[in-house]
């Protein structure tokens, strides 16, 4: 007799958790579950390229770049061009903004719905050759132009507090999906035997207090002051307490998921060489800020609330600085004394 406990016959997927949670939802028609639900298959199909990409030749260059001068590779451009028309073919959006394409991408008329996604297809894409950890990262907003008329960028540059739904996708030892639309954090790991994203932890929340700090060390001959005295504290403190230990993937969506998972401080402030730090606001910053304080933990330019700064330009770049309550508001006391 095989083991048929190993199938729960009432498993939570995410499909059914996006259903139920539209269901509870006044007045809901049931398209921003639509458009979730559309996202996940593009997810679950880069999923499969990503693991795949050695094998069938996805990696390399594609020889072309992309609006910020990252070489683009093969893997990119699938997980771009999957993610657009999955999203399209749910007649949910109006537009969307892509890390991989210069300008808004307008959802065809006749597919036209009520929200507005920023995405980052594939963040981290420079480790895909050597095989770690990348992900995928979306906001979803509402729109805010007429109905009738032409979707323009002010529908995508609003403020990261207008969030409806944001989330991530950790393409690591396993695949997982990390989710909020305001009422809490919620993951979710792929089961590739059935297809399915299933719920894993509930409400997630960060420690107020880590022990490791994650940041590009390389930059440190551009620090402003408040960084680097910040790390000697973290390295040599004065209250004898024990030094941190540094952590860092270079794939956002790597260091995040650690951070949230583990406690501590991810950093990539402003320095001398990149006047705004390097991550851009729209599709990296606003909807990581959005699930770390829905963990309870805080994301800050260094001067301003993330979720706050009103986007001007759709690439645009933002010191970013996030995770434990205590330990980013330590590092706030550091730019306090060193403004
Ligand atoms: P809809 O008419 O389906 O686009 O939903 C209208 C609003 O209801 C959304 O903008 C959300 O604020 C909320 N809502 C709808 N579906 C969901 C869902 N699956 N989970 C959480 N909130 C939802
Ligand atoms: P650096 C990946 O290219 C990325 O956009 C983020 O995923 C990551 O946090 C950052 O850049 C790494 O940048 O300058 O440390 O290599």
């Amino acid at each position: 007799m095989s083991d048929q406990s190993a199938f729960d016959t009432d498993v939570w997927t995410l499909t059914r958790f996006v259903i139920e949670t539209g269901r509870q939802a006044k007045g809901a028609t049931g398209e921003l579950t639509q458009l979730i639900n559309s996202m996940l298959t593009a997810i679950k199909t880069i999923s499969c390229a990503v693991r795949k990409a050695g094998l069938v030749h996805l990696q390399g260059l594609a020889g072309s770049v992309n609006v910020t001068g990252d070489d683009v590779k093969k893997l990119d451009v699938l997980s771009n061009d999957m993610f657009i028309n999955m999203v399209q073919a749910s007649y949910s959006t109006c537009c969307m903004v892509s890390e991989e394409n210069k300008d808004l991408i307008v959802t065809p008329k006749e597919k036209r719905g009520k929200y507005v996604v920023c995405f980052d297809p594939l963040d981290g894409s420079s480790n895909i050759d050597c095989l770690a950890s990348i992900g995928t990262i979306f906001a979803i907003y509402k729109r805010i132009s007429e109905p009738e008329g032409e979707p323009t960028d002010q529908d995508a540059l609003q403020p990261g507090n207008q969030i409806v739904c944001a989330g991530y996708a950790l393409y690591g030892s396993a695949t997982l999906v990390a989710i909020s639309t305001g009422s809490g954090l919620n993951f979710f790991m792929l089961d590739p035997a059935i297809g399915e994203f299933i719920l894993t932890e509930r409400n997630v929340k960060i420690k107020p207090k880590g022990k490791t700090y994650s940041l590009n060390e390389g930059y440190a001959k551009y620090f402003h002051p408040s960084i680097t005295e910040y790390l000697k504290h973290k390295k040599f403190p004065e209250d004898g307490g024990s030094p941190y230990g540094a952590r860092y993937v270079g794939s956002m969506v790597s260091d995040i998921h650690r951070t949230i998972a583990y406690g501590g401080i991810f950093m990539y402030p402003a320095n001398e060489k990149s006047p705004k730090g390097k991550l851009r606001l729209l599709y990296e910053c606003n909807p990581i800020a959005f699930l770390i304080e829905q963990a309870g933990g805080l994301a800050t330019t260094g001067t301003q609330r993330i979720l706050d700064v009103q986007p001007e330009a759709l690439h645009q770049r933002v010191p970013f600085v996030v995770g434990s309550s205590d330990d980013v508001n330590e590092y706030l006391s550091f730019v306090k004394k060193h403004p």
